[in-house]
This record gives structure tokens, sequence and C-alpha cells, in this order.
């Protein structure tokens, strides 16, 4: 007996052993959007996938919400090391670089076949500027098509003026002052409390993130613009992902193609459900009247030229390559 509790306890330490020796590279993912959102939901997914194809080599535990960093902190953390690896709608770090307002150009890709077109033609300027930032780009998702959210009915920009304005980055802050709104950039995160507290009273953003935050609750009116489809993007800090064996690189990469192609099939298939939500739940969900169509299309060329004047080379390369397609 003695000898065969020996030979157990011998093999449970060689296998505990064996089990430490194997225990794979951990990385924390902090996601900005709420557990439930279709991006966070994909990201995990994405996250199971990489274990799954490195055998447990690499194991990413997903932190959604803002939980670990808040939306506007992500970045910065996955640059510096803080978070080996995490989720951005990169359009909001235009400031730095314009290059990364490619997705929020109004007008420019209105459809989910055309955001596909302008994220390819982006691709190769878009991996340069993040190498020089210490990022690996992993795979990006559009959000559905942007839409106007209003406590009353807006028939033309005129109806806009002076209404406090929530803005996710500094295009949408644009659009807002050229509409005559004041624009207060705040995170999803803490939309709910902006509207519930007065901060603002608009915005402009999916069906998705107004169904997330039951904005019925606070406005009454959406306009499905379908202004753009800006994306949320994934990426690692460029010398963790360089540390890993190769065979790890490569499943990140494999399944970030996998979560690009199932998230962005998500998005869309998501996207008339949303607004049928929005309706089901009080809101008027309506297309733009004409007049507000032709105004935001004249600020929407105002805010083009902007763009591409702020994004030089860079812009030209990527609008060049996108009407090539
Ligand atoms: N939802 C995000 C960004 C774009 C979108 O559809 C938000 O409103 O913050």
């Amino acid at each position: 007996m003695k000898l065969v509790a020996k030979m157990i306890a011998g093999s449970l330490a060689l296998t505990f052993a064996a089990g430490v020796a194997s225990a794979g590279e951990k990385w924390d993912m902090p996601m900005a959007y709420n557990d439930g959102n279709f991006h966070t939901k994909n990201g995990k997914l994405f996250a199971e996938a990489v274990t799954a194809c490195t055998g447990g080599e690499l194991e990413i535990t997903v932190h959604g919400g803002g939980s670990l960093f808040k939306g506007n902190e992500i970045k910065r953390a996955v640059q510096t090391g803080q978070a080996q690896i995490g989720e951005r709608i990169l359009s909001a770090h235009q400031n730095e670089n314009a290059v990364f307002g490619f997705d929020s150009v109004p007008f420019m890709a209105t459809s989910f076949e055309d955001s596909e077109k302008l994220k390819q033609a982006a691709n190769d300027t878009l991996n340069a500027v993040l190498a020089k930032q210490n990022l690996v780009m992993l795979y990006s998702v559009p959000w559905p098509p942007q839409g106007l959210y209003f406590k009353k009915e807006v028939n033309a920009v005129a109806d806009m003026k002076g209404i406090k304005f929530r803005s996710y980055n500094a295009a949408t802050g644009r659009l807002a002052e050229l509409s005559g709104m004041l624009p207060v950039q705040i995170e999803a995160a803490e939309l709910v409390q902006a509207l519930a507290t007065g901060v603002a009273d608009s915005f402009i953003s999916s069906g998705s993130t107004g169904y997330d935050k039951k904005v019925w609750e606070h406005l009454s009116h959406f306009y499905d613009t379908q202004a753009w489809l800006p994306r949320n993007t994934v990426f690692a800090n460029k010398k963790a992902f360089e540390a890993l064996p190769a065979q790890s690189q490569n499943c990140l990469k494999s399944s970030g193609m996998l979560a690009s192609a199932a998230g962005t099939a998500r998005s869309e298939q998501l996207t008339g459900w949303y607004l049928t939500e929005l309706a089901a739940n009080g809101m008027a969900v309506a297309a733009p009247s004409d007049q507000l169509k032709a105004d935001l299309q004249a600020i929407g060329a105002t805010m083009s030229s902007e763009w591409t004047e702020a994004a030089g080379a860079d812009g030209k390369a990527i609008v060049d390559a996108y009407k090539g397609m």
C-alpha cells in the first residue's frame, strides 16, 4: 500500500509539474462595451478560439464593459504592455493620427459591402501606423450603420440647433458642431448616465448601442441616416506578440480572421433587428426626410474634405485604393 501511495503521489507530482511547465501564457483583453454587446460576445469567442488553437499555450481573458481599462484608456494600455491585447474604436484616436478616422467619414462607405472594401483599402496604411505605435492589428468588425437619436422630431439640420449631443470621436463632435449642436465626448459605458442627467439629449450611433442602452427610456426618435460604419479593432502589443512562439502568433492571426468574418456577419444580421426593437419599445424609427438628408450630405462633404486634408498622403492612398475597388 505504501508503495502504491508513493507511486500515486509521485505521478500526481509529475502531472502537476508538467501542468505547471506547460501552463501557457496568459493575456488580458480589455474591451469597452457591455458583456451583452455583439462585439464583446465575438471577442470572447475569439479568445476561446485562440486557446483551442494553441492547445492552451495562450489563454486570453476578456474583460468587458471597460472593467479593466475604460474605453479611452485601452489603446494606451496595450501600447505600453499593461494589457497584451485589447479592443478599441480606433476612430476615437483620430486626433493622434487622422488615419484612425478613415471609417468615420460621412457617406464614404455606408453599406457592409463598402465598409469591407474600405477596410481592405486601409489595411496596409493602418498596419504601418499601428506598428509604429507598438501595435499589431488582429481584426476589426464594423458597427451597424450610424443614425441619429433625438428627443423630438427632426426634419432638417436647422431643427438641431443648440441640442446637447453626445459624441464618441472627433468626427461625431465635428458633425455636431457643423449642425449647430453642442458636442460632449462620452464613452458608451457612460451614455445612459449622460442621457439620464441631461448632459446629452441626442447622439449618433448604431441601433446596437441604442438597444444595448435601452435609450427609449430617455429619447424618442431615431433617424436611420446610415452615415458610416465605424469599426472596433482588436490589436495586440507588438513586443508581446513577437515574443510568442510562431504557432501562437499564427493562431492569433487565423482566429482574428474568423472573428472578423463572424463579427461582421453578426453585425449585418442584427442591423434590422435592432431597429425593430427600438420601434417595439416605442421609438419613432424613420428614414431621414429629404431635407435632413440633403443637409447631412452637405456637412458630410465638408467633413470629407477636412479629413482628406488632415490625413494627407496616407488618407489619399486609402481613398484612391477604395475608389479603385
Ligand atoms: N456604438 C458605439 C460606437 C459606434 C456605435 O454604433 C457608441 O455609440 O459608442
